[in-house]
């Protein structure tokens, strides 16, 4: 425990609004955490999943009505409306402490409030920043304690100061017209009440990493972006590392994790995998930009996971794991979802809990699923054959590339390379992804998400634009920045790419161009390949078709122009005036 009489009293006030029957400090020990999962079991809130099988791994379920994150009641709390922007959902910071003042009132009576202390990166590394959650579900607990580093050690760290995130959460009613995800970046403080969710409770990841980090990344000249980290080894031993960011259903973890083709893996190339969704990053001493990962395992989506489409994935949940939300096969006590193999279980119970008949179900019709197209693992990052050895480094990985990417059928090439850094902060402004005929509703919607940060950035997206701008100036060797789109489409709809482990192809481009290896084509939106620097060996793909796949449209480009003028205009008067330059540059570029 500890005698920090900051983190004491705000316990104190905390227990005094929600009434818990008992108060229960988590200290991060096995033994601690082992009887938690046994009283989960009791409660019926974890099933015990076959021990051969899945040794240490365990389901839970969720409320049918608590599957996703709430992006409509996920809010920014700033004294000022403005800096919280119009991209956010604001509430004042004294409406809101009343408002869920009033639902967390009473709301831990006959129940434990857990103590959570932990950090988001390396304890002992400079990167690191302690929260302290405080929550009354045992699903939560365990979750957090694979995700982040927890327990007394924290408390240790922290020692008699007052620098800590303070979240605090609560299961209440599960009703969803009172759920609240909210933010309070100026008090340091989370509040969540009424969901089960992980994205809205395990307060560390989205809330505190992203959106709390994000605010104090701009105060303090770091960054928190929703990105992915890799290492790229070459057959000589040097890693060279790249920093990605994508909207959510791009393929995230995927890439993260990436296995290279046959002939590479031959050569010696390998792929490791630091982070798979959220990185901080700095200026180290040596002018470099480094990152780490400030979390400490996987919330990945299960369905679509499987032995072809990430193998070190599927192989992280195998121990130590919790499912949420995926289909239960009675026959032997282990877990299925869509796209893990093509023999749904006979004996299944579905996510909601009910039996599942497997002769009903229709690939094609979502509410036919045994797993909730949502449903999430969560697996220590360790137990990823591909975790890099740098992932517990302290001072990160300095990082080569920036690669910003989409789903676009159309529009946006393979890949291509911005000019600079402010050009490819403009790149990133303008990410966007576009509904596919795959998923349900009209097709080629196209929804902006800068940096893929829309439902993250903790204040305003104007000022969030203008940071990215200010550390460029101030990052003497600043990462290259790209762009790619592994969703192009042909004439039919099929996709032209064929993505996993192929990607590892544009990968090593980018790396050419990061190196100065190799030239490129300069055209209206930045540098794009010469067709015969992307290898396309023992690839069922044409030079031509390649040709195809990094062509710029120029018709497609024009027809963007007047959907990125608005959500600029959305975004509101904060948006950079060089943004609006870069704008201007390329409608000048396009109609040349
Ligand atoms: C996530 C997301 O859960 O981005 O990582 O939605
Ligand atoms: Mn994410």
């Amino acid at each position: 425990m500890t005698n920090n009489r900051y983190v004491l009293n705000w316990i104190d006030e905390m227990a005094a609004l929600t009434k818990p029957d008992k108060i229960v400090w988590i200290d991060g020990s096995e033994e601690q955490a082992e009887a938690l999962r046994a009283e989960a079991v009791a409660s019926g809130e974890l099933v015990k999943l076959n021990p051969e099988l899945y040794p240490n791994c365990y389901l839970h379920r969720t409320a049918v009505n608590d599957v996703a994150r709430v992006e409509d009641r996920t809010f920014i709390c700033t004294t000022k409306k403005e800096d919280a922007g119009n991209i956010n959902n604001w509430m004042a910071p004294a409406e809101c402490y009343e408002k869920l003042g009033k639902l967390f009132r009473g709301s831990m009576v006959g129940r434990t409030m857990y103590v959570i202390p932990y950090s988001m990166g390396v304890p002992e590394s400079e990167f690191a920043k302690i929260g302290i959650e405080l929550t009354d579900s045992i699903y939560v607990v365990l979750n957090m304690l694979i995700m982040t580093r927890a327990g007394q050690h924290i408390l240790d760290i922290l020692g008699d100061s007052p620098d800590f995130i303070k979240g605090l959460h609560a299961r209440a009613d599960i009703d969803e017209k009172n759920r609240y995800i909210c933010h309070f970046p100026e008090d340091n403080t989370i509040w969540s009440v009424n969901s089960g969710y992980g994205g809205n409770v395990l307060l560390g990841k989205k809330c505190f990493a992203l959106r709390i980090a994000s605010y104090l990344g701009r105060k303090e000249g770091w960054m928190a972006e929703h990105m992915l980290i890799l290492g790229v080894e070459f057959p000589n031993g040097e890693i060279k590392y790249v920093s990605a960011a994508f909207p959510s259903a791009c393929g995230k973890t995927n890439l993260a994790m990436l296995i290279p083709p046959e002939i590479f893996r031959k050569k010696g190339y390998k792929v490791w995998c630091v982070g798979d969704d959220i990185a901080w990053l700095r200026i180290g001493k040596d002018g470099r930009l480094w990152a780490v990962n400030p979390e400490n395992g996987f919330f990945g989506v299960a369905p679509g996971t499987n032995e072809h489409s990430n193998p070190n994935a599927l192989a992280a949940t195998k121990k130590d794991t919790i499912f949420t939300n995926v289909a239960l096969n009675t026959d032997n006590n282990t877990v299925w979802w869509e796209g893990l193999d093509d023999n749904p279980p006979k004996h299944c119970i579905d996510w909601k809990g009910n039996v599942w008949d497997y002769t009903k179900y229709d690939k094609k019709d979502k509410t036919t699923c045994a797993a909730h197209p949502n449903s999430r693992f969560t697996a220590p990052a360790v137990n990823c054959p591909c975790v890099s050895s740098e992932f517990n480094s302290t001072t990160g990985v300095p990082i080569s590339a920036i690669v910003f990417g989409g789903r676009r059928a159309k529009t946006a090439p393979l890949v291509y390379q911005s000019f600079n850094w402010q050009h490819g902060t403009f790149v990133g402004s303008i990410m966007a992804s576009e509904t596919t005929a795959a998923a349900a509703g009209a097709v080629g919607v196209v929804r902006r998400d800068p940096m893929a940060m829309r439902p993250f950035v903790g204040y305003n997206m104007g000022d969030y634009f203008a940071h990215w701008l200010a550390m460029g100036k101030r990052i003497p060797n600043p990462p290259k920045i790209f762009h790619v789109n592994w969703f192009r489409t042909d004439s039919e709809g099929h996709f032209i790419w064929p993505g996993f482990g192929d990607n590892m192809r544009v990968l090593l481009w980018i790396l050419d161009r990061v190196e100065g290896k190799v030239d490129a084509k300069e055209t209206a939106i930045g540098y794009v390949p010469n067709l015969d620097d992307i290898n396309i060996e023992g690839l069922n793909l044409t030079k031509e078709t390649l040709a195809n796949l990094l062509d710029v449209d120029k018709e497609a480009w024009k027809q963007d122009i007047a959907n990125i003028k608005e959500f600029y205009a959305l975004i509101g008067d904060r948006v950079p005036a060089e943004l609006y330059q870069e704008l201007e540059a390329l409608e000048a570029r396009l109609d040349k």
